[in-house]
């Protein structure tokens, strides 16, 4: 049976399924950029309060900007929008149900009008974002807006033609405006610390550019909640189709899988209303700021510090990662020694809990969360994710080896793009040809990679840092045995080694 809503009553018959009037719902959010994560994580919460709140007005839009996008337009169209959550227990227990919250998909990229219209229409009170980690548009080491892209030219100079996110919401906001009506609130959804305030500067410098007074208006009129957001939820692979298709005779074109773990940190700042999503376990707080630290200096920086090097010696999934000792004493030993020192104390929060229960997560067997997806993007990822804690442990002469360790073996991932059985790595990154481009210059130039200045900042000018960098980097050269070092680097050999 395919899944759409003209067979939602016999599907009911095997899953749970929406039991509210999908046909009534408004669609008060509209979200950029509907992935795996936004229908794990906000469009479940929509669809609990859909299902136990009456919360009709808050209904989901999703819009799709890149090319990249259109299996997803031509999946949730052809499924009414509806798809399958697939919630996998670390003891073997599985938990489906299919999800009503997105009503309407847009796939801006062949109509850009509808997109603008949709944002701008009265009933659109907030506008999340999931747009990744890169999709912020600005220089990692500055922090300001780049606007050396030719679609942001293009778009600075057609404010009717928009291509990047900050078009169409500068586009929509100025329909809005220039209609009487209110503004939405923006609420950043990704992995960036103060996720609100980056992307309340980032469209301020881009509407600041093109309409000055514009830009006045959005400055006083939005609101940009800071948020944390989580849920561990790997690509979809086939055997979740697969899994539907064998249990419940349903074919679902694209279902999530997740892992049960679900967390929302909110900052109660809206500019156009918002649903009562404190009627389920979300947290609103006056700043987030602990909690995103928190989870992105542990959790993110976490799964690339077993990532990175798990693809390299040739585990395929982060829980691979975790049944090896080795690798689960290194990530332990980095968040304990390296990441939790310079987090400060969260009140309300045992660290010591905290991470333990990471552990748990990543260790979840049913999960298979792939080490390609952990990696992809890491240029985007890193310098929010671990070269902060670098950073700042260079600042405070606090221990910095297993980040040395990561960044050393980040570049021999760059450079030789295979595992040590040469197996070629699906290596997915925006910049992954500059990035080969520096690494690969190791025997002439050992620093080459250190050298990309947005990605590294002054990492380069740390003699401290320098020096345990090379020594691993040439480790992993000569011997070409990541498992090995890091095992002796958890154990402090190398770290005695170094010093004679
Ligand atoms: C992961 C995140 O992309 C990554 O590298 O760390 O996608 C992570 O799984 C989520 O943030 C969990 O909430």
């Amino acid at each position: 049976m395919q899944l759409n809503q003209q067979n939602l009553p016999s599907i009911a018959a095997t899953l749970p399924c929406p039991s509210y009037d999908r046909s009534a719902m408004k669609t008060g959010i509209v979200h950029i950029g509907v992935g795996g994560f936004h229908r794990a994580h906000q469009a479940y919460y929509i669809h609990q309060l859909l299902e136990k709140h009456q919360a009709s007005d808050w209904g989901i839009c999703g819009i799709g900007l890149r090319e990249g996008d259109r299996k997803m337009k031509e999946v949730l169209q052809a499924q009414d929008g509806l798809y399958t959550l697939i919630t996998q227990h670390p003891d073997g227990k599985v938990n489906s149900e299919v999800i009503g919250a997105i009503k309407e998909y847009i796939f801006a990229i062949e109509s850009p009008n509808a997109a603008i219209d949709k944002l701008a229409h009265p009933d659109t009170k907030i506008v999340s974002l999931t747009i990744t980690e890169g999709g912020y548009n600005f220089n990692p080491s500055t922090g300001d807006f780049d606007f050396e892209s030719p679609d942001i030219q293009y778009e600075l100079q057609h404010p009717n033609q928009p291509k990047s996110v900050f078009g169409f919401l500068t586009a929509a906001l100025k329909k809005r405006h220039d209609k009487g009506l209110s503004a939405f609130t923006i609420l950043s959804c990704d992995n960036i610390q103060h996720n609100g305030n980056v992307a309340r500067k980032m469209l301020l410098a881009f509407a600041q550019k093109q309409n000055p007074s514009l830009a006045k208006w959005i400055e006083k009129e939005v609101c940009f909640p800071n948020t944390m957001v989580d849920r561990i939820t790997p690509v979809t692979n086939p055997s979740a189709i697969e899994y539907l298709q064998k249990n419940h005779s349903l074919q679902d074109k694209w279902s999530v899988v997740c892992e049960p773990f679900i967390q929302w940190v909110i900052e109660d700042n809206f500019s156009n209303g918002r649903p009562p999503l404190e009627k389920l376990d979300v947290q609103f707080v006056p700043d987030v700021t602990p909690y995103e630290k928190m989870k992105i200096r542990l959790l993110n920086a976490g799964h690339s510090v077993l990532g990175i090097p798990g693809a390299i010696h040739g585990h395929p999934t982060i829980n691979a990662c975790m049944e090896d000792e080795v690798f689960a004493t290194f990530m332990r030993k980095f968040m304990d020694e390296e990441a939790t020192p310079v987090l400060g104390k969260i009140e309300g929060v045992d660290l010591t809990i905290y991470k333990n229960s990471l552990e748990e997560r990543f260790a979840n067997p049913n999960i298979k969360d792939s080490v390609s997806r952990i990696c992809s993007e890491s240029s985007a990822k890193l310098p929010k994710f671990l070269i902060p804690t670098i950073q700042e442990n260079l600042a405070t002469g606090g221990s910095i080896k297993y980040g040395a360790f990561i960044l050393a073996t980040w570049s021999y991932y760059s450079d030789k793009g295979v595992d040590i059985n040469n197996n070629p790595l699906e290596i997915i990154d925006a910049r992954k040809a500059e990035l080969h481009e520096f690494a690969s210059k190791y025997e002439q130039d050992k620093l080459s990679f250190l050298s990309i200045a947005d990605i590294f900042g002054n990492l380069l000018k740390n003699e401290r840092f320098i020096k345990q960098y090379l020594k691993m980097l040439a480790h992993i050269y000569d011997k070409r045995d990541v498992r090995e070092l890091m095992r002796l680097i958890s154990q402090n050999h190398y770290l005695v080694r170094m010093k004679e």
